[in-house]
């Protein structure tokens, strides 16, 4: 019996010497010490040995208990620190690494342009309005002079809320909040948003930026408005463009006129761009129409004012030669990366 004490114990110190890991030492455990273990197998025979014997065998069977539980406790601790070694091992950080790259953005180019143009005009003592883009019936086309019968009031141009509430058509209604509020001198302009019941195409779309200009004073002249847009046009697309100006019709504006500027990239020859014309139509513009004045509470024998709107998507196309306007919408990276 002792023999056989002496031998499970052997084998068990040199089982637990040699384990390294936890697994190894919950198996000798289970093995050596667990319910049906080796040991415990000894100490429930106990019963047939002889009352002399009996003491002796349970005091070494406890001693080589005790013995295996040391071992297996610091077997333990030897191997919990070979884990933490192993593990160390493992997870070094590799500090030569390239790091995770940041992409950094860009400014939409038509934000580029419309900050742009909003230089050019602050820098001439204009205001920038603003308003909303949910608007007024009575903002968007009353107050501007549009007949009842007028096409553009029709829901297949605009998009209605209700009866007296739409999108809005273009930034006018801003100017005419402005007018009504203040009294001349005016110089502002109106950038925002504006809403068409249009089909998505290379040139157009349901949404689109608009920003309009408003000068109203006294004595102020169609030579003034020639003036101003000519500045603009000269800033935006370069000293040597020419403008001019062809007689058209606005219901808020008498006379009106659109702004045509000499084609930047054949410089009036006629090309494909220019559609052999030489010019290229900008924007809409005109003297601020009495009714329109007398509506937002202006005295039109007094005060006299040129208005104009231009497209900014349009302007955006010609300023970096864009053929097609859905790109300006597409928010393809590789796209604005290039602006
Ligand atoms: C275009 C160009 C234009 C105006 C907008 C305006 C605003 C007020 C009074 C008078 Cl409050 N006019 N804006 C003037 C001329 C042209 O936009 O192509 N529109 C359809």
């Amino acid at each position: 019996m002792r023999e056989k004490l002496q031998q499970i114990l052997d084998q068990a110190l040199c089982e637990i010497g040699s384990a390294e890991e936890k697994e190894a030492l919950e198996a000798a455990r289970v093995r050596y010490l667990g319910k049906k273990g080796e040991l415990t197998a000894i100490l429930r025979g106990m019963g047939q040995l002889s009352a002399e014997e009996r003491p002796l065998i349970g005091q070494i069977a406890n001693e080589v208990r005790g013995k295996i539980e040391a071992a297996i406790e610091e077997a333990g601790q030897r191997a919990a620190v070979f884990e933490l070694e192993r593990r160390l091992k493992k997870e070094t950080l590799d500090v030569t690494l390239p790091g995770k790259r940041i992409t950094l953005g860009k400014k939409h180019p038509l934000t580029t342009v419309l900050d742009e143009v909003i230089d050019i005009f602050t820098g001439m003592g204009y205001s920038i309005a603003e308003g909303p883009e949910v608007e007024l019936v009575h903002y968007n086309f009353d107050m501007l002079n549009a007949p009842k019968t007028h096409p553009s009031r029709e829901p297949s141009d605009t998009f209605y809320i209700n009866d007296e509430i739409v999108l809005r058509t273009q930034t006018s209604p801003i100017q005419a909040r402005v007018m009504e509020k203040t009294q001349p001198p005016i110089r502002i302009i109106a950038p925002g948003r504006v809403f068409r019941n249009d089909e998505f195409d290379a040139t157009h779309s349901p949404m689109f930026h608009q920003i309009e200009g408003l000068v109203i004073d006294k004595n102020i002249t169609l030579g003034d408005l020639k003036g101003t847009l000519e500045t603009f046009a000269k800033t935006l697309y370069g000293e040597e463009t020419a403008i001019r100006l062809r007689p058209s019709y606005f219901p808020f504006t008498e006379p009106s006129a659109e702004m045509d500027i000499s084609c930047f990239k054949c410089h009036g020859k006629g090309c494909p761009m220019c559609k052999g014309e030489g010019w290229i139509e900008v924007l809409g513009c005109g003297m601020v129409h009495p009714n329109v004045l007398r509506a937002c509470g202006i005295d039109p024998e007094i005060y006299t004012g040129f208005a104009f709107g231009v497209g900014l998507e349009r302007i955006t196309l010609f300023r970096y030669k864009i053929d097609d306007l859905r790109l300006l919408f597409d928010n393809d990276e590789r796209f604005l990366q290039q602006f």
